[in-house]
């Protein structure tokens, strides 16, 4: 507000009003603040107080050291048109198939999935679906199906490690690595020789915290090697930003790791002289991948979460909203935008972008995690679906 043009008081001075005590009397106040006994200046410190209480409690009780998370930016493939492919799904198993995070199919055209109530289910050709093996689990995520599709079913548990399930049961492959228990396993692939390839999203977060990590920003992720002949686990790469799906090239002559927040996919090589090194297969992508899959004709499909909300994307940068959102978790739902919409891109084995499915705003599906190619359809998994996604290619 300017003062009158008749005063001229310095800046940090507050004119004295008619009703004011000379400066220097003792209980000098600004007459809009003054009043007869005094009360004002005791809200005034008591809210001060509760302020300074509730900074503290956010950084006291707040789970995460923030980084700050460096957002895609715009770019030919972030405007890849939106085409609303997603909304045209048919929904298989509706109703029955509770959060079904991965998807795959086996030579004989079953689909598998597994799902939040501990089942693995199977959709056969004739439509019917089948509650297959109880795993007792509610945290499966990532599945293979090994000898290219014709073995048995691996899944990653994030709360146990490496599962194998076969007509015989459930057997934990992997448990422990270095002497410490594998948390938060996420995706898995097996290669010719029987290893398996699989991701650790966070050593730092469960799956129910999994935005923590995302808000958090500062990488906890490792890409693991299980050697079926030794029985042993060992840690290939570390330092990974939420290492999500893994995918094997066609000829198998590199592995493709998903890192979610980094919004990139890398390339760690398994044969040839730069075998055990890692490059950069795709980056800047318009979303975090999830699940990545191989698809026939040797590119690849990858889901992509929306981690930020249109609005909100500040958050990301400001160490301040991060602490304040992760002490009350029932903000993250705000900030999160993986309930809003849905999107899955086929990367050509080269690294460029082919083309991009989505539903903007999330009519039909939301949260798609995987998206598996089998016979001119796509197969689409979800966290937020009750159903698998079926997309017919040819008109797509
Ligand atoms: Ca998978
Ligand atoms: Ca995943």
């Amino acid at each position: 507000m300017q003062a009158p043009a008749d005063q001229d008081f310095p800046p940090s001075q507050t004119p004295l009003k008619q009703d004011s005590k000379p400066s220097g009397s003792k209980d000098y106040l600004p007459a809009h603040v003054r009043t007869s006994n005094g009360c004002v200046p005791a809200c005034s410190s008591f809210l001060l107080a509760c302020l300074l209480a509730f900074s503290l409690q956010i950084l006291l009780f707040s789970p995460i050291t923030p980084g700050t998370l460096e957002l895609p930016r715009a770019s030919s493939a972030s405007s890849l048109p939106t085409n609303n492919q997603l909304q045209r799904v048919n929904k298989l198993g509706e109703g029955f198939a509770k959060n079904p995070e991965d998807v795959c199919v086996n030579k004989e055209g079953i689909i598998y999935t597994a799902t939040r109530d501990g089942w693995i289910k199977r959709l056969h050709r004739n439509g019917s679906l089948e509650n297959w093996k109880m795993t007792n689990s509610d945290t499966l995520l990532g599945i293979t199906i090994t000898k290219e599709g014709e073995g048995d079913l691996i899944v990653c548990d994030s709360e146990k490690g490496l599962l194998s399930v076969s007509e015989d049961g459930v057997t934990v492959l992997a448990s422990h690595v270095n002497g410490s228990k594998i948390k938060f396993a996420d995706d898995v692939i097996e290669a010719w020789d029987g290893s398996l390839y699989f991701s650790v999203a966070s050593t730092k977060f469960g799956l129910h915290n999994w935005y923590l990590d995302v808000l958090e920003a500062k990488p906890h992720g490792q890409l693991l090697k299980y050697d079926p002949s030794s029985g042993e686990t060992s840690i290939l790469l570390d330092d990974l930003g939420f290492a999500n799906g893994v995918a094997l090239s066609r000829d198998q002559d590199y592995l493709v790791v998903c890192e979610t927040w980094r919004f990139r996919c890398l390339k760690y090589w398994l044969k040839g002289e730069t075998k055990g090194k890692t490059e950069i297969f795709v980056e800047n992508l318009p979303g975090g991948p999830d699940n990545i899959n191989l698809a026939p004709d040797g590119s690849f499909w990858i889901a992509l979460l929306q981690l930020a909300s249109n609005g909100l994307e500040f958050v990301h940068t400001s160490k301040a909203s991060k602490h304040l959102i992760a002490t009350f978790p029932r903000l993250v739902e705000l900030v999160n935008g993986v309930y809003r919409k849905a999107a899955v891109v086929n990367v050509a084995a080269d690294g460029k972008i082919i083309r991009k499915f989505d539903d903007p705003n999330g009519k039909v599906m939301t949260f798609v995690t995987s998206a598996f190619e089998f016979e001119d359809h796509l197969y689409l998994g979800s966290l937020n679906s009750n159903f698998v996604g079926k997309l017919p290619l040819k008109d797509a």
